[in-house]
């Protein structure tokens, strides 16, 4: 199949010279479907378009941020206007404050939040925070859960992790990833067995995505998030939401709204930067008023609360306040999964569908698929397959196995009715 990416394969020949892998981040690179990645020209609503002028209908959505779709009118105004302010000062401004008080103000458990520049750090220092005022070192994480690539968290991590089956990195001291115990998701015995092995007064935290997106899609098992909340009451542990997917995306206050708990710390990014670099992390005060300058625990950014990044996410949630899509989201998904489970049954292709509003996924693997364990068991040359056919296609989705699909307000029932088809198509001629 010859694909008309003679532009992309120029850049990319140009950039393995002088960036590694030619990608600045993995999950970019095509290694886990074959070929070479796009580059991307720009981007519209429900579509992105190559460098070589071919156009996408657009499931990555950068990763997640992407809520309202490309370009959205309400963030490109607010970014012009702010551009006119300036672009850093290095000091505080009013967007920020506004943006802090938005934040407190829709999602219940945040007392207090501070702005970072990324999911990564996000969650690094969330966990810092954990282990500062507990005063204790071991964290519980999950097999396939990411949590962004600082070193405590590496350990069995989902995203570019799992795709290229990196065991763990080097550069990551032994002496740190111990500090570290991932288990299976999904399977409270599990974690009660870890805590009580290794004491639960040793362990500082619990760092969970309440929907796994980044080992393909796994939701929680009913009363599984309650459960956990529960457990680390009861031993002091903090429990922290990395809701830098779901925050805002499956619901206004993001997955602890949509299940109904109160985590201790929850981190954000993606959907709140409106497509600029932002992160966020933030949760009860007592925890909160540890951080420098108000207590000791150190951490500090020179772009953090960055005006353009404020005004952007500014924009998008004060947007997605005001038009409330999530209704229309859930359907969207909902007729995707619907249509997905149909294609597939007509392919005779073993599939595993779920969803959780606008996040959604497909494993060619019978399911159900609760854990990572499970998730591996998916085959992943047939997703090789399937990506290269849709993509062919005009279809853009992760190229990767083990990443969520996201759809975004600019995606219609026409789009989505014409994925289904052409999936069909493809696992036809693929499977
Ligand atoms: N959470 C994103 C993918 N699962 C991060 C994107 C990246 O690593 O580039």
């Amino acid at each position: 199949m010859s694909l008309p990416q003679q532009q992309s394969r120029d850049y990319y020949e140009r950039a393995v010279k002088v960036i590694p892998g030619g990608v600045n981040s993995p999950v970019r690179a095509f290694r886990a479907v074959g070929g070479d990645p796009l580059f991307i020209r720009d981007a519209q609503g429900a579509h992105i378009t190559d460098a070589d002028g071919r156009e996408y209908v657009d499931y990555v959505g950068s990763w997640g941020p992407m809520i309202l779709g490309h370009r959205p009118a309400v963030v490109v105004d607010a970014l012009r206007r702010s551009l006119e302010r300036g672009t850093s000062f290095g000091a505080p401004t009013d967007l920020e404050v506004e943006m802090a008080e938005l934040l407190c103000d829709l999602i219940p458990s945040l007392e207090m939040v501070r702005m970072v520049n990324s999911g990564t750090e996000a969650c690094m220092t969330a966990l810092r925070l954990a282990r500062g005022a507990t005063g204790r070192d071991v964290v519980i994480k999950f097999n396939g859960c990411y949590h962004g690539h600082s070193d405590s968290l590496l350990v069995a991590a989902g995203s570019g992790v799992a795709t290229f089956g990196i065991s763990g990195s080097p550069g990551v001291p032994d002496d740190i990833a111990r500090c570290t115990v991932s288990i299976e998701y999904n399977d409270l015995d599990i974690l009660q067995q870890t805590i009580q092995q290794i004491g639960a007064d040793k362990v500082a935290a619990v760092i969970l995505e309440p929907v796994a997106g980044n080992m393909g899609l796994v939701v929680p098992q009913e009363g599984y998030l309650q459960a956990v909340r529960d457990l680390c009451t009861q031993h002091g542990i903090v429990l922290i939401f990395d809701e830098v997917m779901t925050g805002f995306r499956v619901a206004l206050g993001g997955a602890q709204e949509r299940f109904g708990i109160t985590p201790d710390l929850s981190t954000y990014s993606k959907v709140i930067g409106g497509g600029l670099p932002v992160g966020a992390f933030g949760g009860r005060a007592d925890l909160m008023e540890q951080l420098a300058p108000s207590g000791p625990v150190y951490q500090a950014g020179t772009l953090s609360g960055n005006p353009l990044a404020m005004a952007a996410g500014l924009a998008t949630i004060h947007h997605l306040r005001e038009t409330n899509p999530y209704p229309r989201l859930e359907q969207l998904g909902q007729r995707w999964m619907d249509g997905m489970r149909r294609v597939t049954a007509e392919a005779g292709v073993a599939s595993s569908i779920d969803g959780c509003g606008s996040m959604v996924g497909m494993y060619f693997h019978p399911g159900p698929v609760r854990n990572y364990t499970e998730v591996q068991a998916a085959d992943t040359e047939l997703f090789q397959r399937y990506f290269r056919g849709m993509l062919a296609a005009g279809y853009y989705l992760a190229p990767s196995a083990f990443e969520a699909g996201f759809i975004s307000v600019e995606h219609t029932d026409a789009l989505i009715d014409a994925t289904i088809e052409a999936a069909g198509q493809v696992l036809k001629e693929v499977a």
